[in-house]
């Protein structure tokens, strides 16, 4: 495939053999390779169940993979630094997943592109918005700058 460009969220609220999830998102970003543009590191508050918080970023990274492919990647990467498959949304050393790619759309049965939460996260939107400001979503057009503005102030829906 052509170069193409990814914008991947990274987030941890669970030490693993690297240490703090700080370090593990750090680990995971060299893991990853290729990355043109890394946010810095925001500590979030746990939405769902977990009660440790999350230390969440975002790179773009440069990969001629497919998406298919690089999921496949990323799930590798995922289960080599202890990551569990276990109950939705627990504490987990690692996640990452692929929020928008220079391609457009993908949907398949494994994956959908854009990220089907991205517009709800200020924990991904927010590190988004520090290297992608001007990226717009292919499905709604809004640019993740205008998408982390309106996750930050919530219009309150009749
Ligand atoms: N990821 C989740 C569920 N909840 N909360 C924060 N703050 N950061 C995350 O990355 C996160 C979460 C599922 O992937
Ligand atoms: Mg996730
Ligand atoms: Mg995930």
């Amino acid at each position: 495939m052509a170069t193409a460009i990814y914008a991947i969220g990274i987030g941890s609220n669970r030490r693993g053999r690297h240490g703090s999830p700080r370090l593990e998102v750090d680990a995971a970003i060299a893991a990853i390779g290729g990355v043109v543009a890394r946010a810095p590191i925001v500590d979030s508050a746990p939405l769902g169940p977990s009660i440790r918080r999350f230390a969440n970023t975002a790179v773009l990274i440069a990969s001629t993979e497919s998406p298919p492919a690089l999921l496949n990647r990323l799930k590798r990467i995922e289960a080599a630094f202890g990551r569990r498959r276990g109950r939705r949304w627990g504490a987990r050393v690692i996640d990452l997943d692929i929020l928008l790619w220079s391609g457009g759309v993908w949907h398949d049965n494994r994956l959908t592109i854009p990220h089907s939460a991205l517009h709800a996260r200020a924990f991904v939107l927010a590190p988004l918005s520090a290297i992608a400001p001007g990226w717009r979503d292919p499905v709604g057009g809004r640019t993740v700058r205008q998408l982390a503005h309106a996750v930050d102030r919530p219009r309150p829906r009749p």
